[in-house]
């Protein structure tokens, strides 16, 4: 077995230590920290998610799988960001009210970062007010919002009208993206954009600050 498909049986057992050793032994290899990312702590992710669905695994291992995973990233994640100094854009990001998933909002931002942009990360359950205070003191480019469940998408809908009403809407552009997110959804709250995974936000976000 590689030592990728190593790592990301790592973190399907969510056995943090072994993470951290085995990200910092590929790092020291050589090995492209984006294919750390990837085929390591994204593929170990993505089978967790398949069995958390399938009921052969229960939230607090998925809690323990999330905990090795987010220790690799931050890991990784200096040598990502490191490798663009000229900020492109900024953008304020954050998962929305009542929304605790952190796991590819964070990967989200660290793409972001790599490809140049300036990211202003506003954490977990970030309720529309915050947003908004967040536009307001850091004045970005852009504002991503991130949601997991069904029952928070609405949450970005609210965040875009309390924008609207605070005369904020048309100083920035708006993303979102999460797993039960769509470009039809977008469309209908009045997004301007969507994307389905992180490379595809930042290039979407390195557009729209280039159309601007
Ligand atoms: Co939760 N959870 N969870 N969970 N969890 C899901 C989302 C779920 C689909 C699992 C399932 O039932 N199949 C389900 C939602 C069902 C639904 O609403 N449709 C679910 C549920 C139900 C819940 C709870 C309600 C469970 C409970 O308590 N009974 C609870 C809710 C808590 C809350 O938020 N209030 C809950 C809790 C948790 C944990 C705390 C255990 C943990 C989160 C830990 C953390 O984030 N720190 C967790 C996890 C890990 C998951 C799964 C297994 C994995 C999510 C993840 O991190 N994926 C997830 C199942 C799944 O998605 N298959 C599930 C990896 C990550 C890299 O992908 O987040 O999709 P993702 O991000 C991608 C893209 O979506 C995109 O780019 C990223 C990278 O490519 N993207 C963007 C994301 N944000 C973007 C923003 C952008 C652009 C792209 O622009 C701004």
């Amino acid at each position: 077995m590689s030592s990728l498909n190593n790592l990301a049986q790592s973190v399907i057992a969510g056995n943090v230590d072994q993470v951290k050793e085995q990200v910092k032994s590929l790092i020291s290899s050589g090995t492209d920290p984006v294919e750390i990312v990837n085929q390591g702590l994204i593929a170990g992710m993505n089978v967790v998610g398949a069995r958390f669905k399938a009921g052969d695994m229960y939230v607090p291992e998925v809690l323990m799988s999330a905990r090795s995973m987010s220790s690799g990233l931050e890991l990784v994640k200096p040598l990502i960001a490191e490798k663009d100094i000229q900020s492109r854009g900024k953008v304020v990001i954050g998962t929305v009210k009542a929304d605790l998933h952190d796991i590819g909002k964070n990967l989200v931002s660290m793409m972001m970062q790599s490809g140049g942009l300036e990211v202003i990360d506003i954490g977990i359950d970030a309720a529309p007010e915050k947003f908004v205070e967040a536009v307001r003191e850091h004045n970005p480019d852009i504002v991503g919002m991130s949601a997991l469940l069904t029952t928070t998408m609405p949450a970005m809908k609210d965040t875009i009208e309390l924008l609207e009403e605070e005369g904020l809407r048309d100083k920035v552009k708006v993303i979102i993206g999460g797993a039960p997110v769509s470009q039809e959804f977008a469309t209908s709250i009045g997004a301007d954009g969507y994307a389905p995974d992180a490379a595809t936000a930042t290039d979407l976000c390195k557009e729209m600050v280039a159309a601007k």
